[in-house]
């Protein structure tokens, strides 16, 4: 008896199909040919998909925060407590590039200082000017020695361009002015009112961290002045640099035009004697008090080792995408796209500006431009679901101004007669934030708020650890494993 095997593999079986089929020989290999191709690509869109599920089950089990607040709320200096802490090769790696960054904002200030004699001199009105109640002579005796340490100084304008040339194509000078949006939902307006105030209206800003901290990741052809020569010309104007911030008379004409030099300014103009040396070692204060402002986004990884056991884990580490945005209201429109799939917001306020005007635009008070931000942000149906975080920063400053007795309520007229005091105005701050968000929430939730002072790292490791703790319950209860 003849067996006829069932393997569909076998010559014999391929031959009886053949057959059946009325194929010649040449259209069965051709039709063989097309099965074994659409297996082919069956197989790699299974594989495919396999694939999409797990990078989609991966980033499900990535926490990704999104540091939001207007121009100067500290959310890049947030982000740099958060790498400090939990990402300290990185922050080692890096903090030789930064030594570049603080001279930049040393020489930048310097500058500033320069340019305000400049405008006085000529009687120009420069910056917010507030008569300080002295005599008129007193105010503007500025004398010969002032006019000869200007002329002294003057070349450190060649200093900025060389650290600038140095600090690459990562960072550039901008003009801080332009088109603006109040908030992210907002399309963007024109102002003119906006720079003319302001020095030149031109700020360093940062685009990509990595190139400007990481020389070696420049570009080719970038053309690198010779760092050391720059730092040793610094170190050289030391003694006339001190001259100008410590002088009395300069320092009252600072006072009188407010909001004219950056919150850490000066921090590094306190510490010439150790940052203006050919030895110069960068701290880790020095690199939170660097100051460049951000234009469009930078991603941050950070990768905790020691997370719950219970947190979601890729290859052994809980991961956290951090983002940080440029806070200016030019950049408020990029925010968008990005409350789709956030986890968590981190809204920075800083509490010491009630008495301050925006940058961008001098009519609008920054307490009010973030209490306006805030209701957006509690409004917006796309972050219902996100976690809400806010940090009534610059408690520091805060407590500075009123010490020195700017009255809140000269300023912000809700305050009424309440104590002029920081516990009390931080009190009454996060009320106004808790009703904001009540009466704006799509649906009933809470924020989690902490008075801060993200310029010091200690307290801030120790909120950073409970926001870190809040963050892990939420997503387990979101998970429903709580
Ligand atoms: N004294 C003090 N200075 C602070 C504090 N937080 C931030 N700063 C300083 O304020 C300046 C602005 O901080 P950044 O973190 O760069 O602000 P940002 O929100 O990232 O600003 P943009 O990038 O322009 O949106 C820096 O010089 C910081 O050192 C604070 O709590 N106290
Ligand atoms: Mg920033």
């Amino acid at each position: 008896m003849v067996h006829i095997s069932d393997d569909p593999e076998d010559p014999f079986v391929k031959l009886l199909e053949q057959e059946i089929q009325g194929e010649t020989p040449a259209q069965t290999t051709a039709r063989l040919k097309r099965e074994s191709d659409a297996q082919r690509i069956s197989d790699e869109i299974d594989e495919r998909i396999k694939n999409d599920r797990a990078v989609a089950k991966r980033e499900s089990a990535v926490v990704k925060v999104l540091l939001l607040g207007q121009a100067e709320s500290g959310k890049s200096t947030t982000l740099k407590n958060f790498r400090m802490r939990y990402d300290t090769e990185a922050w080692e790696k890096e903090r030789h590039g930064w030594r570049a960054v603080v001279q930049l904002n040393i020489v930048r200030s310097i500058l500033t200082i320069l340019a305000v004699i400049n405008a006085e001199l000529s009687g120009e009105i420069f910056g917010e000017s507030q008569d300080d109640g002295a005599a008129p002579d007193e105010l503007t005796k500025f004398t010969d020695s002032h006019k000869l340490l200007m002329i002294r100084l003057a070349p450190l304008r060649d200093v900025e361009s060389n650290l600038q040339r140095w600090l690459g194509a990562g960072a550039e000078l901008l003009s801080t002015s332009g088109p603006m949006a109040a908030t992210p939902f907002e399309t963007p307006v024109y102002s003119s009112a906006a720079a003319s105030e302001r020095g030149s209206g031109k700020e360093f800003v940062v685009r990509r961290w990595h190139d400007v901290l990481d020389p070696d990741a420049r570009q080719p052809g970038h053309s690198n002045p010779d760092f050391e020569s720059v730092t040793i010309t610094l170190a050289g104007y030391r003694d006339d640099m001190k001259l100008l911030w410590e002088d009395r008379v300069v320092q009252r004409a600072l006072a009188r035009r407010k909001l004219i030099l950056p919150d850490s300014a000066g921090f590094f103009l306190n510490e010439l004697d150790r940052i203006a040396t050919r030895q110069y070692v960068v701290t880790d204060d020095d690199i939170v008090r660097a100051r460049l402002r951000t234009v469009g986004i930078q991603e941050y990884r950070l990768r905790f080792k020691d997370a719950p056991l219970d947190a979601p884990k890729i290859n052994g580490a809980w991961e956290w995408r951090i983002y940080d945005v440029g806070g200016c209201r030019t950049n408020r429109p990029a925010w968008l796209p990005f409350f789709e799939n956030t986890n968590v917001i981190i809204f920075l306020c800083p509490v010491s500006c009630f008495d301050e005007r925006l940058e961008e635009d001098r009519r609008v008070n920054r307490l009010e431009d973030s209490l306006i931000l805030w209701r957006s942000i509690c409004t917006s149906k796309l972050l219902t679901k996100t976690q809400l975080i806010l940090f009534m920063n610059k408690c520091d400053l805060l407590k500075l101004k009123l010490k020195h007795g700017t009255r809140i309520k000269d300023h912000l007229t809700s305050y009424g007669d309440r104590p002029n005091e920081v516990m009390d105005f931080v009190k009454y701050l996060r009320e106004k934030f808790k009703e904001i968000l009540k009466q704006n929430s799509p649906a009933p939730r809470k924020a989690y708020i902490y008075p801060t002072t993200v310029t010091d790292t200690q307290a801030t490791a120790k909120t950073l650890a409970l926001v870190r703790d809040g963050i892990f319950r939420e997503n387990l209860a979101r998970s429903h494993l709580i």
